[in-house]
């Protein structure tokens, strides 16, 4: 019988799957079993899984071990904290991306943690206003100087997180300023759009912070949105959870009904309005979805 080991995907790129084994062996080359593709399986970097070996270390991925969760967008698994990392200098961040990202990462028990990168630039305070009064940790850093990234690596160590946001945001250099040395690129043109640098996915070790690189997106891009009614998305939004519970309406889905707490801590500015806008615009994208799959 072959030898096999146990241990992590760090890496995927064109096929390949590099695996950190348990025991001190380097890491493993791989392909992905054949049959992972008909089983619809797809290996993510932060799988646990199982390898055949081929001599030293080449092998094959035979096994993925249950997950704590996944994602699509960024391709990972078993992610502890979602690290959405926005900018108010361009490419300046939509509120509505972020909330979206956190919503995903609540869903999937995962923490979200907003990094605003780029305060050498501007101090982003309405986003930090909004962020943190809505309960989440809130990170203000340079990348270019290093503000700040001594905190945000400090609530990282011990734990997996994988750092999210648009291309051009600085995922890659906020990796670099705590120690890395990545390919970042330059933000191109007038637009304020960061040009797709990094290309492939892969889960770094920073002095026992376990973080991921991926891809950013464009802001252009969408995504199919999962269907999800408004019962989950309340969930999904940490400053409703006062609120819940209070409304005239049992199944008040707190968009427009008469009597609704959350609207009326939103009009009283205990909610962002902000914050509002974007949960009713996600009700809506997962009423067409629900829609389309019922099609
Ligand atoms: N002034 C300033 N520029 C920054 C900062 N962080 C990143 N940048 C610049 O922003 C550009 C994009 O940074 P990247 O780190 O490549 O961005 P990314 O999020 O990894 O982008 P993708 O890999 O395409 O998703 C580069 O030109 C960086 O030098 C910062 O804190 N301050
Ligand atoms: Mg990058
Ligand atoms: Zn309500």
């Amino acid at each position: 019988m072959a030898d096999a080991v146990t241990g992590v995907i760090v890496e995927a790129l064109a096929g390949f799957y590099y695996v950190k084994a348990d025991e001190s062996r380097g890491i493993i080359e791989c392909r992905a079993r054949g049959r992972f593709r008909s089983e619809n399986i797809s290996p993510l970097v932060g799988d646990r899984a199982e390898a055949e070996l081929h001599g030293e270390n080449k092998g094959t991925v035979t096994r993925i071990l249950p997950r704590k969760n996944e994602f699509a967008r960024p391709p990972v698994a078993n992610i502890d904290a979602m690290v959405i990392v926005a900018s108010a200098a361009p490419p300046v961040t939509e509120t509505y991306l972020i909330d979206r990202m956190a919503a995903a990462a609540e869903l999937a028990g995962a923490e979200p943690v907003i990094c605003l990168n780029k305060l050498d630039l501007n101090d982003a305070g309405a986003l930090y206003g909004i962020y943190s009064r809505a309960g989440f940790r809130v990170f203000r850093v340079s990348a270019r100087t290093g503000e700040g990234t001594e905190e945000l690596l400090h609530a990282l160590r011990g734990r997996t997180s994988a750092l999210t946001g648009s291309s051009g945001v600085g995922k890659s250099s906020i990796l670099n300023a705590l120690g890395l040395d990545i390919a970042t690129g330059e933000v191109s043109g007038k637009l304020g759009r960061g040009r797709h640098t990094t290309r492939h996915v892969r889960l770094y070790d920073i002095k026992g912070a376990l973080v991921t690189d991926t891809p950013g997106f464009s802001a252009f891009d969408t995504e199919r949105a999962a269907p999800k009614t408004s019962a989950e998305l309340e969930r999904a939004f940490r400053d409703f959870a006062p609120y819940l519970g209070h409304c005239r309406f049992r199944d008040c889905s707190h968009t427009s009904e008469p009597g609704c707490a959350v609207l009326e801590a939103a009009r009283r500015g205990e909610i962002a309005s902000a914050r509002h806008r974007s949960y009713v615009r996600l009700c809506a994208e997962a009423a067409e979805a629900r829609a389309r799959e019922y099609k």
